[in-house]
């Protein structure tokens, strides 16, 4: 089922000060557009979860979709589920994110129950998983919380259990740094932002999506259990990372 999105023009006009990025009522507007414009990869990313799926997924276990926006991992998941008694549990704390979200697993065709919680993924529970996606969410979480909710992760999922992270990446090196970064500003141009839109944007998002390397990602992983961790997936400086139990 596609999701309808308006054009993102949220940065398009110059503003005196720029606050922190929030995922309000104006930014559900423009979601799809506006991921989809600024983060290489993600529909091809998307269109893995199905394989993710049909390959981990177990029988009378939980599937989590944590930070599901307007729920598209969920309905990728939803879509692919192969095995009887699953159900999918998918967390957001954007209340206007949840409530459209909503509105598409109502329309959609599936019959996989699905339940949409409105709550801080830090407040939730996470049991009897067989498959945990957490798609370009982990990066807006306090460093020092990813720990705890990595960890939270690892017991909740049953053996066997997947672990899908995806997130945007920063280089040890600051010469990659550099050169991915501006390899990124390139895609978003190439996708129609102006020079002002992603310098505003960048701006916005400075003290609120921090993002760590390869390294930090799979110590962190490793640590809280995860034996076998591996980059599946790169597009510049985006990644996603599959994890086993
Ligand atoms: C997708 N996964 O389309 N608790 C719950 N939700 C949170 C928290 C938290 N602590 N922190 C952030 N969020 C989606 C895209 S977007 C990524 C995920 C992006 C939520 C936040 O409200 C937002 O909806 C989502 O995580 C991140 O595959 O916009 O770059």
């Amino acid at each position: 089922m596609s999701q309808s999105s308006e054009q993102d023009a949220i940065y398009s006009q110059p503003r005196e000060a720029i606050t922190d990025f929030v995922f309000d009522e104006s930014v559900v507007k423009v979601f799809q557009d506006m991921i989809g414009r600024s983060v290489p990869g993600y529909s091809t990313l998307l269109s893995m979860i199905p394989v993710l799926v049909r390959q981990n997924v177990q029988q009378n276990s939980r599937c989590y979709d944590l930070g599901c926006s307007l729920g598209a991992a969920t309905l990728a998941m939803r879509h692919s589920i192969n095995q009887s008694g699953v159900n999918i549990i998918a967390v957001d704390n954007s209340s206007a994110m949840t409530e459209k979200c909503r509105e598409y697993i109502e329309k959609d065709s599936s019959n996989v129950p699905v339940e949409i919680l409105c709550d801080d993924i830090n407040n939730i529970k996470i049991e009897q998983a067989s498959i945990v996606v957490m798609n370009f969410t982990l990066q807006f979480f306090d460093k020092e919380k990813r720990a705890d909710v990595i960890k939270k992760i690892f017991s909740g999922l049953n053996k066997g259990g997947a672990l899908l992270l995806s997130e945007k990446i920063e280089f040890e090196n600051k010469d990659d740094q550099q050169w991915i970064t501006d390899l990124h500003h390139e895609f978003k141009k190439a996708n129609g932002y102006s020079d002002l839109e992603i310098s505003q944007k960048r701006t916005a998002l400075e003290d609120v999506l921090i993002p760590e390397t390869v390294k930090q990602h799979k110590e962190r992983l490793k640590k809280a259990g995860f034996e076998k961790s591996i980059v599946w997936f790169q597009c510049f400086n985006f990644i996603s990372i599959l994890a086993i139990k």
